[in-house]
C-alpha cells in the first residue's frame, strides 16, 4: 500500500537511540534509528519472534553506495524473516523492534552490529563498515514459534504436534504464499522439522521441543 500526499503530513522525524549500554568514551556503538514515517494506526508493534515482511535498501555509510536492495532480489518480493533470532544482522534485529506495518525507518548500524572486521561477500561490504538501511515494514505477524501458531497447528489440543497436524499446517502455509512446489518438498521439510525438533524421538513435537526461541508464554 503506497501512502499518498494526504498522509505525507504525518511524516515526522524522530531519533531514537537504542542499545543504550553507553560507555564513558565516545566509541560506544549503538544503532541509530530515525523514524521517517509512522502510519496513523501504528500497530501491532514488532517484537522478538514475530514474522516480519519488509523491503530494505542497504548503503555503505562511507560513500553512500548501495550494496543491497530487496526490491531487485527474489523478483521484488519483500523479505520475510523472524525478528530477533539472528536471521538478519544483529543491528537489524535491534533496529526493527517495536516497529509497526507501514512504518519507515532509516537506521545506521555500526560494524560491530553488522559484519565487523571481516566484512562480507568478497569485499562487497568492506571490513569495519558502518551500514545504513532504509526500511519499509509491510507486515508484522505472529512468528512460526509463537504460542498462537502452536495452538493453531495443534488441532486436537493435546499439547503436542503430530506428523499429520504439521503436514496439514504446511499445506496451508504453502497454499497461502502460492509458490509452486514439488510434492517432495513438503515431505522433506516435514522430515527436517522432526529431525530438528523431535528431540526425544517419540514422533511428536511437544510444546517444549517446539519452543526453540524460548518464548516464556509456553
Ligand atoms: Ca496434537
Ligand atoms: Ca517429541
Amino acid at each position: 500500500m503506497k501512502e499518498n500526499a494526504a498522509t505525507a503530513e504525518a511524516f515526522c522525524l524522530l531519533t531514537i537511540h537504542t542499545h543504550g549500554q553507553k560507555k564513558d568514551d565516545a566509541t560506544a556503538e549503538e544503532v541509530k534509528i530515525e523514524v521517517l514515517h509512522v502510519p496513523k494506526e501504528c500497530k501491532p508493534k514488532s517484537k522478538k519472534g514475530d514474522m516480519l515482511n519488509a523491503h530494505y535498501d542497504g548503503y555503505l555509510a562511507a560513500d553512500g553506495s548501495k550494496f543491497y536492495c530487496s526490491r531487485t532480489q527474489n523478483e521484488g518480493h519483500p523479505k520475510w524473516f523472524v525478528l530477533g533470532v539472528g536471521q538478519v544482522i544483529k543491528g537489524l534485529d535491534i533496529a526493527m523492534m517495536n516497529m509497526c506495518p507501514g512504518e519507515k525507518r532509516k537506521v545506521t548500524i555500526p560494524p560491530s552490529l553488522a559484519y565487523g572486521l571481516q566484512g562480507y561477500a568478497q569485499g562487497k561490504i568492506p571490513p569495519n563498515a558502518t551500514l545504513i538501511f532504509e526500511i519499509e515494514l509491510y507486515t508484522v505477524s505472529k512468528g512460526p514459534r509463537s504460542v498462537e501458531a502452536f495452538t493453531q497447528i495443534d488441532m486436537d489440543s493435546d499439547k503436542k504436534l503430530s506428523r499429520d497436524e504439521l503436514s496439514h499446517y504446511l499445506k496451508q502455509e504453502f497454499e497461502r504464499d502460492g509458490k509452486k512446489r514439488d510434492a517432495s518438498v513438503h515431505d522433506s521439510i516435514l522430515a527436517d522439522i522432526f529431525k530438528k525438533n523431535d528431540h526425544d524421538g517419540d514422533g511428536f513435537i511437544s510444546a517444549k521441543e517446539y519452543n526453540v526461541y524460548q518464548h516464556d508464554e509456553l
